[in-house]
């Protein structure tokens, strides 16, 4: 009896499934994977269903000898074990990202003589309108609120671009890469005050109200699925703040990050170059406590912010603020800085460690993007936050183009650098 495996990526067993299962039978015993939740997240959505029901659902398949998990997007453990002389896969991996997957699986089976089988994937109204219903369940509050806890939990470091827009909410919920056989996609999204700002043309300094800010989070979140992080700058007064808790919690916003910082706040990345005020450790204690009181479910984090390195008040004063703030019921740790040498962020986030061994630590790479996410990693970060990036590629691109077309008063000259019209109008999927 020749052997069959294929893996399966999905919530829900829907017709395309069983034909895969039906086709795979045609060619020996089936093995089914189901694929980790920690190899999944990088190339595909978020499960909207548990690994264990997951495996429940593959195992009542009518015509599957055996299921197992596959903890890795390559093929390379599961076909070293299984040796299967057949690999069955809908055919929708031979094109975009999932086709170094295909490539892995063609050497590895190449190597003994196995073969690729490619079924027609099936695409009807039943199937896009079963695909819609779990995005949307993802989409919805009570499950996109809890989701960064649960990231932080199965991701090596939590992946996090600034959005602004429901655009750039696309661009962080679709982007996926391949590159030297892996593939890899943002995990949260950051909605930054300074971008936000920017966006609207006003500066970084609590001027844009919270009405405005909700509604970018609005656009952001009707177009996307990932978790979002709040900047809520200073948080404002305490018995606003409050306020600011429960609406976001009830939006479905994972966490709010907020910075002890007082009165008219600049961007800090000013440093010590604006005037800017720390706030007490007593008082901005006081405000974490007031939402982690107004704070209804378990899901929702609050973090705070340690501007001592930005404001130059040392490594003592901000270790000993992080120890208060996560005395005082923070769920998490942002130190920020805003040299370009790492070493005073590595040397908190060594200290922090040695104290505190789970709570999450954050950090924004803004003036050290030299730093990489493994070495971040190895300080114990859990969450890294790409804050403003996007905004600063968008801008100097669409300033050019503006540029060129006043300078040779036509378009043609644009042309070849802009996104086809086709593309552009086919990026926003209609319901
Ligand atoms: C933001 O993105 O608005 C931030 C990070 O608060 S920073 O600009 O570095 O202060
Ligand atoms: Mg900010």
């Amino acid at each position: 009896m020749k052997t069959v495996y294929t893996c399966f990526c999905t919530d829900i067993i829907h017709e395309g499934h069983l034909n895969i299962i039906h086709e795979a039978r045609k060619y020996g015993e089936v093995t089914v994977g189901v694929l980790s939740d920690e190899a999944r997240i990088r190339f595909n959505r978020f499960p909207a269903v548990g690994f264990e029901e997951r495996f429940r659902l593959a195992q009542n398949l009518d015509g599957v000898k055996e299921v197992i998990i596959q903890k890795d997007i390559m093929y390379d453990k599961v076909i070293g074990e299984l040796h299967p002389d057949y690999v069955v896969h809908g055919d929708n991996w031979k094109e975009g990202p999932m086709k170094a997957i295909r490539d892995n699986v063609e050497v590895l089976l190449s190597a003994y003589g196995g073969k690729i089988i490619d079924v027609p994937y099936t695409y009807n109204e039943n199937v896009r309108r079963a695909d819609a219903r779990v995005k949307e369940k993802l989409s919805m509050p009570e499950y996109r609120r809890k989701r960064l806890r649960q990231l932080i939990k199965i991701c090596p470091i939590v992946k996090t671009l600034e959005v602004h827009s429901g655009l750039t909410g696309l661009i962080a919920e679709k982007t996926i890469v391949e590159n030297q056989g892996e593939l890899d996609q943002f995990d949260a999204m950051w909605v930054s005050s300074l971008c936000d700002s920017t966006a609207k043309g006003k500066p970084d300094i609590e001027l844009v109200d919270m009405t405005s800010r909700f509604r970018t989070i609005d656009d952001v979140m009707e177009v996307t699925t990932k978790p979002v992080i709040f900047d809520g700058d200073t948080g404002g007064l305490a018995e606003h703040f409050v306020y600011t808790v429960r609406s976001l919690e009830r939006m479905g916003v994972s966490a709010v990050i907020i910075e002890d910082k007082v009165g008219l706040k600049r961007n800090s990345l000013f440093g010590t170059e604006a005037s800017q005020t720390q706030d007490s450790i007593e008082h901005f204690c006081e405000k974490i406590q007031m939402g982690k009181r107004a704070q209804l479910t378990d899901d929702f984090m609050i973090v705070a912010r340690i501007e001592s390195l930005i404001l130059e008040q040392g490594m003592d004063d901000a270790l000993l603020r992080a120890r208060a703030y996560v005395g005082a019921g923070a769920d998490g740790i942002m130190i920020h800085s805003r040299k370009r040498d790492p070493s005073e962020i590595f040397e908190f986030c060594d200290r922090f460690r040695r104290e505190y061994d789970s709570v999450p630590l954050v950090v924004v790479p803004t003036s050290f993007g030299q730093v990489t996410e493994k070495k971040l990693e190895s300080h114990g970060v859990n969450i890294v936050i790409y804050a403003n990036q996007l905004t600063r590629s968008a801008f100097p691109a669409m300033e050019q183009t503006a540029r060129d077309i006043l300078k040779y008063h036509r378009a043609q000259e644009v042309e070849e650098r802009l996104m086809p019209i086709k593309e552009i109008l086919t990026l926003i999927d209609e319901l």
